[in-house]
């Protein structure tokens, strides 16, 4: 352990920590910009500067290791001033446009700046006729260089989280920005929409395109009949992003917030979330068999979950030899979005032209997903505008309802009851589990025995989980598997699912089935969730979800009685030609 004194306060840490780790301990808060605790260290914007004792030099706090018998004081004259002048330079190059700023009220420059009281411009504004580029060519995601610190949070994120590239730093000292190859848009460039960036930036340089006013627009036309879906963890980070502790679950007040909103129909994203349990079971049991029993080499291996569009785009970019291991299973969203064009529409009797429908997700890629060319086989968009939970969020608060005073109610029917297993979707893993509970049961005949109903080495944050089963006591049908050791594993993250690709196509490992999800900690670290974010809050969101399912009736997909109901009138069977038409699809390099 390294002694040192923060403030004439004695403090203990592990050497290699930080002056700003160190001051953490004692619950002394510096500010920062560019650091980020899911970054590694840059030490560029300097406003975590601190005084050391005995030298009296100013060092960057996020950046500095702790040495024995220092001594430093975060408080001083000096210090305050010299963050000051960060401050007061940073803003000499930053569109004070504050109230027109889609981050108003959330950003850390503007909290920086409110918090050293800057009042008045010492220095001369930098870059008076503010001609910066807006890139607001992309269906998901906004760029505007007026409002970047060039802090390089986004940069770091897309390189060392998701192993994307998609921005990098170009041109030096004041010519300095952050940009694409080329200078091109995002949406012409390998970025996946993920939001990462978001997510990460403290300022309103990186934002999700908002499809806010579309909505309350076609919430106010008297034709139209519009349904909403919400993503299994926008119920676990609504509550946050409205001022509740993180992993405050909130799913009967959003539902109760959304009717009152003036949606016409309320329905979930979890049922569609069972459904693809259904659909993507039988398709990997029907690639085994054709492994196993046909032996046909043709059958691609392992099958990969396709459900975060993140990790789609990832795969059409840096893998495309691997994209007919994809599942061919839409994600959850997109069969909704199907469905309630088809069957919804007809059960209702609205016709489907007359039908909106909007999904609320934590993922930005989601907005891309749904503008994609595939997704229109209900005759229709199938899903016409995504928001995230933050968005969500605004149009609560701009219709004035008071969140917490709400009382719980449900979702409307059909489409609106999901499983444990549904929920569980909005976890790295999540998917895993909800696969194996269904697969267990119809492989073997048997019930899964409810001290098993949660597989615990699938669950948490590690980058790369493993799971090996060794399938026993088959029936009929399926007794080509007896014996058989089904090899899985869970990524999350596009840095994570970067390495695990590269060592299933080197040959160092071999699975039957994957899960990726190109964010950290799955969709409830999704670039539409609130900020900031770090591994402390995604645990939160992630106990959240757990609890809910285990509170939950029905814990398995094939349980859910909407599920068989929906196959008994309308769908038939998993893989069946209808489910084939509306709720798969094939992506092709
Ligand atoms: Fe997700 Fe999914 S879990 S991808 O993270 O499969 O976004 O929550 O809605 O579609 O169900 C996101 C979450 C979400 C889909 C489902």
């Amino acid at each position: 352990m390294v002694n040192l004194t923060i403030n004439g306060i004695a403090v203990s840490v592990e050497e290699g920590k930080t002056i700003l780790e160190a001051a953490e301990k004692l619950h002394i808060k510096i500010p920062t910009l560019c650091y980020h605790k899911d970054l590694c260290v840059a030490g560029n914007c300097r406003v975590c500067v601190v005084e050391q004792v005995g030298n009296n030099k100013l060092v960057a706090s996020c950046a500095m290791p702790v040495s024995e018998g220092m001594e430093i004081n975060t408080n001083t004259l000096k210090v305050r001033n010299c963050r000051k002048h960060i401050i007061e330079l940073l803003l000499t190059e930053h569109n004070e446009e504050c109230t027109k700023c889609y981050r108003n009220g959330h950003c850390e420059l503007q909290e920086l700046s409110a918090e050293y009281q800057i009042t008045n411009q010492d220095f001369i504004d930098l870059v008076p006729d503010k001609n910066y580029t807006v890139d607001r060519i992309s269906p998901a995601l906004e760029k505007d260089d007026s409002k970047c610190i060039r802090c390089q949070r986004c940069v770091r994120t897309c390189a060392e989280i998701q192993s994307v590239g998609a921005i990098a730093v170009a041109h030096k000292g004041s010519e300095m920005k952050i940009s694409t190859v080329f200078d091109r848009a995002l949406d012409e460039v390998v970025c996946t929409n993920c939001g990462q960036c978001i997510v990460h930036c403290p300022t309103g340089a990186l934002t999700e395109k908002s499809y806010v006013e579309k909505v309350w627009d076609a919430i106010a036309d008297p034709d139209t009949h519009v349904v909403v879906q919400t993503a299994p963890a926008v119920r676990i980070g609504l509550g946050e992003e409205l001022g509740l502790g993180a992993g405050t679950r909130v799913t009967g007040k959003m539902v109760s917030a959304l009717r009152r909103l003036g949606f016409d129909s309320v329905l979930d994203t979890d049922f569609t979330a069972d459904l693809t349990i259904m659909e993507e079971g039988t398709e990997l049991l029907t690639r085994l068999k054709r492994a196993l029993v046909e032996d046909d080499p043709d059958v691609a291996l392992p099958m990969a979950t396709s459900c975060s569009p993140g990790w789609v785009k990832y795969i059409e970019h840096k893998y495309p030899e691997y994209l007919p291991n994809l599942s061919t299973c839409k994600s959850p969203q997109q069969m909704f979005g199907a469905l309630a064009k088809t069957y919804y529409a007809k059960n209702i009797g609205v016709e489907p032209q007359n039908i909106i429908s909007v999904s609320i997700m934590p993922c930005t890629a989601k907005k891309y997903e749904a503008n994609r060319p595939e997704m229109k086989d209900s005759g229709y968009k199938d899903v016409d505008y995504v928001l995230t939970t933050r968005e969500l969020a605004v149009m609560i608060r701009q219709a004035g309802i008071e969140f917490e005073k709400l009382s719980d109610e449900n979702y409307d029917s059909i489409m609106g009851t999901g499983s444990g297993a549904g929920i569980i979707f909005g976890a790295t893993g999540g998917v895993m589990e909800a696969a194996l509970r269904t697969a267990y049961e119809i492989i073997t005949g048997r019930e899964v025995p409810f001290e098993n109903l949660e597989i615990l080495p699938v669950r948490g944050l590690e980058g790369v989980k493993e799971a090996s089963i060794k399938i026993e006591g088959t029936v009929a049908d399926w007794n080509f598997l007896e014996g058989v050791e089904l090899k899985c594993a869970i990524t999350n993250g596009l840095e994570n699912a970067h390495r695990l690709m590269d060592d299933i196509k080197n040959g160092e490992r071999f699975y039957h089935f994957v899960e990726i999800m190109a964010c950290p900690g799955g969709c409830l670290g999704g670039g539409g969730q609130p900020y900031p974010v770090d591994d402390e809050v995604r645990m939160k969101r992630m106990e959240a979800i757990y609890a809910e399912d285990c509170e939950l009736p029905i814990r398995k997909s094939h349980e859910n009685p909407e599920i068989v109901q929906i196959y008994k009138d309308f769908l038939e069977e998993p893989l069946s030609h209808k489910s084939h038409k509306l709720l798969h699809t094939s992506y092709v390099k």
